[in-house]
């Protein structure tokens, strides 16, 4: 990191300061909401890091690889956001007026609409991991030398993710992080858990391992020398730590409890503006611009893995697959949970460790990097149990309102891995994935087509759940099969079908056992594999109604948000329908006991069938 020596100009940025208060009065009063106050707190925190120097960006060009990164993790401080680059110049006072209305892109809390936002924030204790992903992105990827900032609450540190968030900070010695806590003491109800007792957040951030710098954030001679000593440190990660008033500025709600998101009448606005003085509304703050560079090209040696036998689990042949299509994606990262042995990403960090970060125990944290790097343009394959994905859904549904390119894969699918028993089964991973806007659903059931899927998932854009079974599978597709998202595939059909079973992974085997013993017995049934759960392929499972007139779905995944109301929800006809899923608690066992306990395996689709032949009278 770069020591600065810049002198600022504390006349210049207390003239810019009075603007941006004014600016965040005036736009919150006009909106009718927001939040003035947590914005007050944090302007001479913010002016002096974006108008002292310190901050380097192209403003002209946001996306531009050696910005400086800063993200708003306490994300209802929009109105200080968006007055910044309104004093910044990047956008006129006219926009600014427009906060909070409907299709502004100044949105109450920032998302992917607003340029300058690097991320969506709002659900607080997130922006310091997508914080971290960039920092990593820098000093392991890119190899760049910007810096990335985060502007914290002290109510929001009490969230468990920003802890998650310190400790692998350290851990990879990212110097390049800079946090800026604003200690205003007060949160959304009334004092934080440590109210102004700044020592309290030193003592356990430098315990983690950070350095820490406590001062006065509205003194801008020590912001400015506090940013000049985080320039220093080159492996340690930073944290501003600085002492603030809520509501800075305005004697009618500075320091004082129940003013939180809550903003002025025209008339106070009006008496309270009289206190800021004489403003100069035409000064303009100037940004520092960044270096003009490159990200390292990074040649990356590996070997292609061959496969000898294709009868493995899609987990592993999740984990074959990220190291087969590396060469076609350079941008890939691979990230896992601790528990890479088991996901089999470790096949990918044994053969190229340099793209491979471990994440530990802590998913919340590792979905948030996941999106920092995505951000920076990555394509961040992410693992571990489908269950544990889901202690992290409000950071998998937040990267959707940043525009994130992640790929989710969730192993351990279903009652199917057996004696762990139920904590360790993911049934409820379908339908979470399943409701992120345009997220797509993978769920293959065999070696080649979670190879070819995996590869489909990376050329893709935009967030991708890859769902994988623990225990080994046969082949069901050869090599020369092609897959594609929106697809499904017709594995068995004839004119005899009295019943379209659809179904994906584990089931697709069981209902293939299902139909061969039917067919002894004289009765057919047509079997769809539907290897993408979302976006569904409507039209195969409409024609699949139209000649069966029965659909039965089988799915190892409880029934609510599942495969089967997945497809229900595609009929565009009335049809008669049954959705076999996992309905019971499950308990340890055998996989096939389980999948026999929950009415989803071979046998009980066979008497499902049957059932169905004999209330429809169909005769064989
Ligand atoms: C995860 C989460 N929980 C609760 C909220 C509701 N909320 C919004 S702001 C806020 C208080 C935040 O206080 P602090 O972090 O100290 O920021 P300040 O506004 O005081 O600057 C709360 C509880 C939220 N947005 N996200």
């Amino acid at each position: 990191m770069k020591n600065t020596k810049k002198m600022i100009d504390i006349n210049e940025i207390s003239k810019l300061a009075k603007l941006i208060r004014y600016y965040i009065l005036i736009s919150t009063t006009n909106a009718g909401s927001g939040h003035p106050t947590s914005s007050l707190s944090a302007v001479e925190l913010m002016t002096v890091l974006l108008f002292g120097g310190f901050f380097r960006y192209k403003v002209a060009d946001p996306s531009f690889c050696n910005n400086d990164r800063l993200i708003f993790s306490k994300g209802h401080a929009a109105p200080l956001l968006y007055s910044l680059w309104t004093a910044a110049g990047a956008i006129k006072t006219e926009e600014l007026l427009t906060l909070r209305k409907f299709k502004s892109r100044l949105e109450g809390h920032p998302t992917y609409r607003f340029p300058y936002a690097e991320a969506a924030t709002g659900s607080l204790g997130q922006g310091l991991s997508i914080g971290l992903g960039m920092a990593l992105n820098a000093r392991c990827i890119d190899i760049l030398p910007y810096n990335t900032f985060v502007l914290l609450g002290d109510s929001e540190m009490s969230e468990g993710s920003q802890w998650e968030a310190i400790q692998l900070a350290s851990h990879y010695k990212l110097g390049n992080l800079i946090g800026i806590i604003d200690v205003n003491g007060l949160g959304q109800r009334g004092e934080t858990l440590y109210g102004k007792n700044t020592s309290e957040y030193e003592k356990r951030i430098s315990a983690f391992g950070w350095k820490t710098l406590t001062i006065d954030g509205h003194n801008i001679s020590e912001i400015a020398d506090a940013y000049k000593e985080a320039f220093k440190a080159t492996e340690e990660p930073v944290m501003i730590i600085a002492a603030t008033l809520k509501g800075k500025g305005f004697s009618i709600f500075e320091d004082k409890n129940g003013w939180h998101g809550k903003t002025l009448s025209k008339e106070q606005a009006e008496i309270a503006v009289k206190e800021l003085g004489e403003i100069d509304k035409d000064i303009r703050g100037k940004i520092a611009e960044p270096e003009i560079i490159e990200p390292a090209v990074q040649k990356i040696d590996f070997e292609e893995i061959k496969v000898e036998d294709n009868n493995i689990s899609t987990r592993k042949s999740y984990g074959i697959a990220l190291v087969n299509i590396f060469s076609k994606f350079s941008s890939m990262v691979v990230l896992d949970a601790e528990v890479s042995n088991s996901t089999f990403s470790d096949i990918f960090k044994e053969k190229i460790p340099s793209r491979f970060f471990e994440m530990f125990i802590a998913e919340q944290n590792m979905v948030g990097v996941a999106l920092g790097l995505s951000l920076r343009n990555k394509i961040p394959f992410i693992s571990t149990f489908a269950a544990f994905l889901t202690r992290a859904f409000d950071q998998i549904r937040m990267s959707r309102y940043s525009n994130a390119n992640i790929k989710f894969a969730g192993s351990h699918a279903g009652v199917s891995i057996g004696e762990d028993g139920v904590s360790q089964m993911g049934l409820e991973d379908i339908a979470m994935f399943r409701t992120m806007p345009d997220s797509v659903v993978l769920y293959p059931c065999d070696s080649i087509s979670t190879m070819k899927l995996v590869e489909k998932a990376a050329r893709h854009f935009g967030n991708v759940y890859i769902r994988t079974t623990r225990m080994d599978t046969s082949l069901v597709y050869s090599s020369d099969e092609d897959f594609v998202i929106g697809g499904s595939k017709v594995l068995k059909e004839s004119k005899k079908d009295i019943a379209s079973v659809i179904t994906a992974g584990i089931t697709v085997h069981e209902a293939l056992r299902a139909y061969e013993e039917l067919k002894k017995e004289g009765i057919f049934i047509k079997v769809i594999d539907l290897y993408c759960i979302k976006p569904l392929d409507k039209k195969t499972i409409n024609i699949a109604a139209a000649q069966t007139k029965f659909i039965l779905t089988v799915e190892d995944h409880y029934a609510e948000g599942g495969l089967g109301e997945a497809v229900i929800s595609a009929l565009e006809a009335p049809c008669k329908f049954k959705i076999l899923a996992v309905r019971k608690i499950p308990l340890s066992g055998k996989p096939s006991e389980l999948l026999n306990y929950e009415e989803i395996s071979k046998d009980s689709i066979i008497r499902e069938v049957k059932k169905i032949k004999s209330d429809l009278k169909i005769e064989s």
